[in-house]
């Protein structure tokens, strides 16, 4: 037991031995956690928790999976792009803007009490969004938690208009809470037991940052960090920039595949992993042409439209592809 932990650390360790549902024991763990001084000598116990935290979220979503009621949103379309922050900052208003699903919207705190999810069209692809409860918002911890830990990016959602940095570093510390640290962090800090996230800031009220004090401001102090963008979901400014920029934070590229002779369709492409191969692209078409393939030509990123590479050649965006085999 390390020295020097506060009262408040045993009243919450009270807490949680009294605790009777899943979102009790966590919430109490979590002030465990944010209570407890951060050094070497707390590392094991801040990985305990950490740990522990880790165990009832999954025990609790075994349990909801059996009785069919899920924690788990599966992921649909070529990524999935969680909405993270304070109650009020226009998480729903974002989602209502991207996607076609239409959430209650209130300009009083915690309307969103279970996550509300939506399939963004950019280009010729859909991108998944999932509106979360406000991460300070305990009654629904584990949805958030399965929900962020498995996420492909966090956007964190802040109001412009209203200390932006202050709701950035709230929102950080509840993620860290939960073991959540963005994966760009600082390594010499990062402990056991972390969940390392990609994140990045959507500066939302932007109608109402009119000299651009609050952008800054987040700019100055997590310019370093993550990108963030000025945007308003209500007036529709630069929504589309913001769509572009969840794109490119996905890391995916789009390929086109056809076959020789037939016009290639644009529109319904495979999406892989930024660094992907030709392999890769063959073995998504289908598994066995991984082995079947002897050569593909490429139009895009080869040195000339048509030309044959080999199965280790890197695709890029919106390549097309044929494959011989
Ligand atoms: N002026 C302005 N109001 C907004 C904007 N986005 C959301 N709102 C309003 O802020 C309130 C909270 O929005 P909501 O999406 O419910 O926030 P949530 O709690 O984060 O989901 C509502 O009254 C919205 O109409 C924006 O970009 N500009
Ligand atoms: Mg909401």
């Amino acid at each position: 037991m390390p020295a020097n932990l506060p009262p408040q650390y045993f009243e919450a360790e009270r807490r949680f031995r009294n605790a009777s549902t899943p979102e009790e024991k966590i919430q109490a763990l979590e002030s465990m956690l944010s209570i407890m001084p951060k050094h070497k000598g707390t590392d094991h116990l801040q990985a305990d928790l950490r740990r522990k935290i880790a165990h009832i979220t999954e025990e609790a979503e075994k349990k909801a999976a059996t009785s069919r009621k899920s924690f788990y949103i599966r992921k649909e379309g070529a990524g999935q792009i969680a909405l993270v922050g304070l109650p009020n900052t226009g998480k729903s208003l974002i989602l209502a803007s991207l996607t076609n699903v239409h959430p209650e919207i209130a300009d009083y705190q915690f309307t969103t009490k279970s996550p509300n999810v939506g399939m963004m069209p950019f280009e010729n692809i859909q991108i998944q969004i999932v509106d979360l409860p406000a991460v300070n918002m305990y009654e629904s911890r584990i949805w958030s938690n399965s929900i962020l830990r498995n996420a492909d990016l966090l956007a964190i959602v802040v109001d412009l208009s209203n200390n932006p940095v202050e709701q950035a570093d709230i929102t950080l510390k509840e993620l860290e809470n939960m073991a959540i640290v963005p994966e760009n962090r600082n390594a010499e800090d990062s402990t056991i037991g972390l969940r390392t996230r990609k994140m990045f800031i959507i500066g939302n009220m932007g109608d109402l940052d009119l000299d651009d004090a609050g952008v800054k401001s987040l700019q100055s102090k997590y310019g370093r960090l993550f990108d963030s963008i000025k945007v308003s979901a209500d007036s529709k400014e630069n929504l589309e920039e913001l769509k572009r920029q969840l794109f490119a934070y996905l890391d995916i590229i789009r390929i086109h595949t056809k076959s020789p002779g037939v016009k290639v369709d644009l529109t319904d492409p495979i999406v892989l992993k930024k660094g992907a191969t030709v392999k890769d692209a063959a073995e998504s078409v289908h598994k066995d042409f991984k082995s079947k393939l002897r050569y593909a030509v490429l139009w895009g990123s080869s040195k000339f439209d048509g030309q044959r590479v080999g199965q280790d050649h890197i695709l890029r965006d919106n390549d097309v592809i044929e494959l011989h085999i």
